[in-house]
């Protein structure tokens, strides 16, 4: 049973079906619009709890501006007029893991995918199809109105991420779930957590107490730094699942170990503790490559780790080992890396793990500096993931003006950030050889929600759309204009998005 509304004569939105980011793959517009109303349902098919959760994600989104309860139900078959359909019957199959197809008509809309991730995907391109008064936490007056007609969306690359470093400067659960719920808006689907550098080691591991005790207690320039117990970072993978996101983390190994060195003195090959440290120099600390209790200690480290991962990937860093040898480090990791395989998951690390001899099945490299490295891995069967330096480092400086961050890889501004194409960027990379790209969020410079907030929006925007839109017909001009109409949103849920005059913003 449902209750039919029935203004079907309201006036389409003059935006039409634009302003979506990333850029849908094709959008049709029709005639006339779908007039959200009071009296409107959500209706799921089938009635799967992963459905019925995703409806209510859906009306909570709503609810706030709208003053509107929508009620949530399962259904079979579409309901009658007026109200939003969500379902994975009859779909094509073509639109795989993430695709969909929005359907606005006056008298229904509906989101139809192949699987719940693409039902999710899709509800983010209704809320940017809405005005951006949607997203105000209190009520709004409306009214909500989508024009009618048809869009039909899947990504380019499966893997679209953001990492952050928690290592650094530590980030609170609310933190990163803010960051997530931000990124899952614009359909990024992976988050990476840096959890452990040599300033601080951020995830408790029960076998081994002190890495958190000791090795979690300090942060860069001093600060009291601090760690997620394994129910804190269950709590954000639940969070990040809720909304489609897999969570990669990843444990620095055999360089970038200061931390777990201090920690544990018996990882030193001299058998002591150094001290901890909270100055931002790279490439001196390395785990003891001889010693038994290094490859203990990451087996113990991915096996407690991959129980509370239900994503596939666990992340071994690898980068910047500088005080290690080359021999020691295809040692380090011809015995570390199998312990992976050993938890049951994948593989994936920086792009020095290019180096290697050999690659485990479905090894990614993450590449960032060096394209020898990286074409290494993919003659070894590996994959790439794209995090250029220079093009997606969101804790480089936009310009000379920006308040703080890096230069060592250049200024990149919100323009430089999104005119690149992953498939063509480093010669003898190809598109068949990509997992997709990755931006990260160093933090060395950056300690505050504030600021992580200011360095990726809008950069991380256009990364999005990067992993998600066709290459073909991405222009700046185009994506600037659009990606304006998204300052009320942001300025909506609170983000310090940087406002500089690049895009003329709304
Ligand atoms: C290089 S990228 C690093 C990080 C730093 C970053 C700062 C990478 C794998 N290593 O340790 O935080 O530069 O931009």
């Amino acid at each position: 049973m449902c209750t039919p509304s029935t203004d079907f004569g309201a006036t389409a939105p003059s935006s039409g079906l634009g302003n979506v980011v990333p850029l849908p793959v094709t959008a049709t517009l029709g005639t006339g619009a779908f007039k959200l109303a009071s009296t409107a349902g959500i209706y799921v098919e089938p009635g799967t709890p992963e459905m019925l959760a995703l409806g209510q994600y859906f009306a909570d989104k709503l609810e706030p501006a709208t003053g509107y309860a929508l009620p949530v139900a399962a259904t079979t078959g579409a309901p009658c007029a007026g109200n939003i359909y969500l379902t994975t019957a009859n779909a094509d199959a073509t639109l795989g893991a993430e695709g969909y197809t929005l359907s606005v008509d006056p008298r229904l809309l509906s989101v139809t995918a192949p699987q719940p991730a693409g039902v999710f995907r899709g509800l983010q391109t209704v809320r940017q199809l809405l005005p951006a008064s949607i997203e105000s936490a209190s009520a709004q007056s409306g009214p909500w109105v989508i024009a009618a007609g048809t869009i039909r969306d899947l990504p380019r690359f499966s893997w679209r991420g953001m990492m952050l470093d928690v290592s650094r400067h530590f980030f609170g659960v609310s933190d990163v779930e803010k960051l997530i719920d931000l990124a899952s808006y614009y359909k990024i689907n992976t988050f990476h957590l840096h959890l452990s550098d040599d300033q601080g080691f951020r995830i408790v591991i029960n076998s081994w107490p002190n890495l958190t005790t000791v090795g979690g207690s300090t942060a860069v320039g001093g600060g009291a730094g601090g760690f997620y117990t394994q129910a804190d970072y269950s709590a954000i993978v639940a969070y990040a699942k809720a909304r489609y996101v897999t969570i990669v983390p990843e444990i620095d190994v055999p360089g970038h170990t200061n931390a777990a060195l201090a920690s544990y003195a018996e990882l030193n090959c001299n058998g002591q503790a150094p001290a901890l440290r909270t100055d931002t120099a790279v490439g001196y600390s390395s785990l003891c490559v001889s010693a038994d209790r290094s490859y203990q200690f990451v087996s113990d480290v991915t096996r407690e780790l991959a129980a509370i991962t239900p994503g596939s990937y666990l992340h071994l860093g690898g980068d910047e080992a500088k005080a290690t040898s080359v021999d020691d480090f295809k040692a380090f990791f011809t015995r570390a890396a199998p312990a992976v395989q050993t938890a049951g998951k994948s593989l994936i690390g920086w792009d020095a793990l290019g180096q290697l001899d050999s690659l485990p099945a479905n090894a990614v490299v993450q590449f960032w500096t060096s394209a020898d490295n990286a074409r290494g891995a993919i003659a070894h069967g590996g994959k790439v993931l794209m995090s250029p330096a220079n093009k997606a480092y969101m804790d480089m400086k936009y310009d000379m003006q920006s308040p703080f961050g890096q230069t060592w890889a250049g200024y990149i501004s919100e323009q430089t950030g999104y005119e690149w194409d992953p498939a063509t960027l480093v010669d003898g990379i190809t598109e068949s050889d990509l997992v997709g790209l990755e931006a990260p969020l160093w933090t060395e410079l950056l300690s505050t929600l504030d600021n992580l907030e200011y360095m990726a929006f809008p950069r991380l925007i256009g990364y999005a759309e990067i992993g998600w839109s066709k290459a073909n017909g991405r222009t700046w001009d185009e994506y600037k204009s659009r990606v304006a109409t998204h300052g009320p949103r942001l300025a909506a849920w609170n983000v310090n998005y940087y406002k500089s005059d690049a895009i003329p913003w709304q």
